[in-house]
C-alpha cells in the first residue's frame, strides 16, 4: 500500500468541547480540516501495530465522505482492522458496546448529536477509549495540543471508495475493513439486560406506545427491537428512516424539539408511554400519557426501581449525576444505602467510577441516562428500562412518578437555555457571577437566603485529576439551587444554561407546574446574572 504524507498547517479552532469536536459543516469540509484532526487522534494516542478500531455515525451529512477519509488514514497509520457499521451507521451507545464486545483500541464516532445537520448543520468527531468511554480530558487535551503543531498527516494513497453497504470484510492496503450490522449486537445486549418476554407480554394487552427516532440514528435499532423482537405494532416507530438532514428537524428529545411526539402524547386517545432520541441515540425523551417526565426523576426512579429488572436485580454498587442534575437520585441512594457522585457536566467523567465499579447507574439532566452496560449514556436502555418497569408494575407511567415523589418527595426542576447569545454577554454574565460571590453571600431575596455559592470543580476518584471552572453554583438555605453554565456543544455564539431546582417534601402541598414553583427562582436569576439586560433576550430560547 502506498502511503501518501500531506504538508498541512494546524487550524487554530479543534479544541474538543462537552462531548467531542462540533463545527459547522462547511468548517470541516474545509481541505485538511478533518485529516488535521484525526491524525491529532493517532498522534495522541500511540496507536500499536495492528491495533483494532470501530468505526460510525449517526449518518448525518457528511458521515459517509469522512468514513472514507477515516478508514485511508486509519490504514496508514498502522491499524490492523476497522469495524464499521453498514452504511456507516452506527449509534454512540452501539458504537460502545461494539468496542468493549470485540475489544477493540478504541473507536471513533462521527456525530454531532442532538445539533441539527445537513449542508448547513453541524458536523462532529469524538474518540473513544478501549472501554467503550469518550476520551477522559487527558486525552481529548493531548488530542488538541497535537492539533496546534501538526505538520503532517498519512493517508493511504488509494482512489477506490470502499463499499460500506454490504457485510463482509475487504482489503485496503494491509488493513481490513470488517462492515458489521449496526443494530445486531447492541440489541443482543439488551436481550440480555431486560425481560423481554414481559414487555412484549405488556404490549399485546394493549399498552401502547409511540417512538420518535427524530428521522436520527435510532430509527433502524428502534424497528428491529420494538417491533421485530417486542411485537409493537409498526405504527409504534415515527419518523424511523435515518435522513442526512434528520428531515430540517432538530434531533433533540426534548419538549419543544420533538413537538410532533409531545402533541401526540398529549392529544385525544394519547398512547400509554411515548419516547424519543437524539441525533446519535444516546439521548432519552419519556413521556406518558400528557405527563412527562423529568430527566433528573427518571434516572432517580430507574435507580429506585431497578431491582425489578434482570440486568439489574442484584442490586447497583452507586450512582454518579452531572453536578448540574436535581439531586432526586441522591435521595434513593440514601434509601438504597449506597454511595452517589456528583461529576461535571459530560459522559466522561463517569467513566472512571464504572471502571472502577464504584457505580452502576449514570445520569444528567440533558437527557442522558445510562448503566455500565456500555461506557455512554444510551436512549433504547432508558426506554426499555421504562417498559420493563411499566411492565412488572402494572401502573401508568404518571403513577409510577407520583408514587416516587410521594415516597421521596419532589425535586422540582427546570433548565433554561439561551441559545446563540454573543460570546461576550455570555462571559460578561459568568464574570459577573464570579464577581458577586461576595455580595450573594450577605443578601436576602425575599425568602431566600444564599448559603454557599463557587465555581465547581471536581476531583475524580480514581485518578486524582482535577476539573475546574464546571459551573457556577448558588445555593440557599432552604436546599434550593441555581446553576450557571456555558455549553461547550453549541457551534453558533454562546448557550448559557441556567438550571433551578427547589425540594418539596410534601407533594401533597404544592403546584405541579415546575415553572410557577420556581418563577421565584427564575426572576432571582435573572435578577443577579443581568440576563436580560447583557443580551437582549427576554426569555429562554429552550425551558425543560
Ligand atoms: C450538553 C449537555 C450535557 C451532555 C452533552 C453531550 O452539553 O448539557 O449534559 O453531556 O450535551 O450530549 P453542553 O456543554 O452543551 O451543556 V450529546 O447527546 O450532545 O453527546
Ligand atoms: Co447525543
Amino acid at each position: 500500500m502506498q502511503v501518501r504524507s500531506v504538508s498541512t498547517t494546524p487550524f487554530s479552532d479543534q479544541k474538543p468541547g462537552t462531548s467531542g469536536l462540533r463545527k459547522r459543516v462547511g468548517i470541516f469540509c474545509q481541505p485538511h480540516y478533518l485529516e488535521n484532526f484525526v491524525q491529532s487522534i493517532f498522534d495522541s494516542i500511540a496507536v500499536p501495530q495492528n491495533a483494532k478500531l470501530v468505526l460510525g455515525g449517526d449518518g448525518r451529512y457528511y458521515n459517509r465522505e469522512a468514513i472514507q477519509i477515516i478508514l485511508k488514514m486509519a490504514a496508514a497509520n498502522g491499524f490492523g482492522r476497522v469495524l464499521v457499521g453498514r452504511g456507516g451507521i452506527l449509534s454512540t451507545p452501539a458504537a460502545s458496546c461494539v468496542i468493549r464486545k470485540y475489544r477493540t483500541y478504541g473507536g471513533i464516532i462521527l456525530s454531532a448529536s442532538h445539533n441539527p445537520g445537513g449542508p448547513d448543520g453541524d458536523f462532529g468527531i469524538k474518540y473513544n477509549t478501549a472501554n467503550g468511554g469518550p476520551a477522559p480530558e487527558k486525552i481529548t487535551e493531548a488530542i488538541y495540543a497535537a492539533s496546534k503543531t501538526i505538520s503532517q498527516y498519512r493517508i493511504a494513497d488509494i482512489a477506490q471508495e470502499i463499499s460500506l453497504d454490504k457485510i463482509g470484510d475487504s482489503k485496503l492496503g494491509d488493513m481490513t475493513v470488517s462492515v458489521i450490522d449496526p443494530v445486531g449486537d447492541y440489541a443482543e445486549l439488551m436481550e440480555s439486560l431486560f425481560d423481554f418476554a414481559a414487555i412484549r407480554a405488556l404490549l399485546s394487552n394493549g399498552f401502547r406506545i409511540k417512538f420518535d427516532a427524530m428521522h436520527a440514528v435510532t430509527g433502524p435499532y428502534a424497528r428491529e427491537i420494538f417491533i421485530n423482537r417486542l411485537g409493537a405494532s409498526p405504527d409504534s416507530v415515527i419518523n424511523a428512516e435515518p435522513l442526512p438532514d434528520f428531515g430540517g428537524g432538530h434531533p433533540d428529545p426534548n419538549l419543544t424539539y420533538a413537538h410532533e411526539l409531545v402533541e401526540v402524547l398529549y392529544g385525544d386517545n394519547a398512547p400509554d408511554f411515548g419516547a424519543a432520541s437524539d441525533g446519535d441515540g444516546d439521548r432519552n425523551m419519556i413521556l406518558g400519557r400528557h405527563f412527562f417526565v423529568t430527566p433528573s426523576d427518571s434516572l432517580a426512579i430507574i435507580a429506585a426501581n431497578a431491582h425489578l429488572v434482570p440486568g439489574y436485580k442484584l442490586g447497583l454498587a452507586g450512582i454518579a449525576r452531572s453536578m448540574p442534575t436535581s439531586a432526586a437520585a441522591d435521595r434513593v441512594a440514601v434509601a438504597l444505602n449506597i454511595p452517589c457522585y456528583e461529576t461535571p457536566t459530560g459522559w466522561k467523567f463517569f467513566g472512571n467510577l464504572m471502571d472502577a465499579g464504584k457505580v452502576t447507574l449514570c445520569g444528567e439532566e440533558s437527557f442522558g441516562t445510562g448503566s455500565d452496560h456500555v461506557r455512554e449514556k444510551d436512549g433504547l436502555w432508558a426506554v426499555l428500562f421504562w417498559l420493563n418497569i411499566l411492565a412488572v408494575s402494572k401502573q401508568p407511567v404518571e403513577g409510577i412518578v407520583r408514587e416516587h415523589w410521594a415516597r421521596f418527595g419532589r425535586n422540582v426542576y427546570s433548565r433554561h437555555d439561551y441559545e446563540g447569545i454573543p460570546i461576550d454577554a455570555a462571559n460578561g454574565v459568568m464574570k459577573l457571577l464570579h464577581d458577586r460571590f461576595g455580595d450573594l453571600l450577605e443578601a436576602h431575596f425575599g425568602n431566600y437566603k444564599v448559603l454557599f455559592c463557587d465555581d465547581f470543580s471536581y476531583t475524580d476518584p480514581v485518578d486524582g485529576s482535577i476539573s475546574t471552572g464546571q459551573g457556577v453554583r448558588i445555593g440557599f438555605t432552604d436546599g434550593s439551587r441555581i446553576v450557571f453554565r456555558l455549553s461547550g456543544t453549541g457551534t453558533e455564539g454562546a448557550t448559557l444554561r441556567i438550571y433551578l431546582e427547589s425540594f418539596e417534601p410534601d407533594i401533597a402541598q404544592h403546584h405541579l407546574d415546575a415553572q410557577e414553583a420556581l418563577a421565584e427562582l427564575i426572576s432571582i436569576a435573572l435578577e443577579i446574572s443581568e440576563l436580560r439586560e447583557r443580551t437582549g433576550r427576554a426569555c429562554p430560547t429552550v425551558i425543560t
